[in-house]
């Protein structure tokens, strides 16, 4: 499948400068990766469940590790052997569920 231009892997002075909006995201080799403690499992549970219907709407899925109330997203564009724009884009939406889940 033809991803389009958004498919285009990001230079490392595009990548460094989305990170200066991403301040909960680290840079792990070709991968941005964000971990966080919500206050329950429920709650973190939720949280996956709205990133899930993201990823799918927009066809763009993270890796997803759920350790009891802890989850750690990591992105990547398996596509493009690397970070896209649709990784920051997908960044920004979780940091997004995560400030609406948290209590
Ligand atoms: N998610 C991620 N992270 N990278 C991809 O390259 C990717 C994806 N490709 N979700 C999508 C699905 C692709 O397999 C479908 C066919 O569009």
């Amino acid at each position: 499948m033809h991803d389009g231009p958004m498919a285009e892997l990001l230079t490392d002075e595009e990548l460094t400068s989305a990170l200066d909006h991403l301040p909960l995201w680290r840079r792990e080799g070709s991968t941005i990766v964000r971990s966080v403690e919500l206050a329950s499992f429920p709650q973190a549970i939720q949280a996956v469940n709205r990133v899930a219907e993201i990823a799918e709407n927009d066809d763009h899925h993270p890796d997803i590790d759920i350790r009891w109330r802890t989850l750690t997203f990591v992105l990547s564009t398996h596509s493009a052997g690397g970070l896209t724009a649709k990784d920051t884009a997908l960044a920004t939406e979780i940091d997004a569920v995560i400030d609406a889940v948290h209590p």
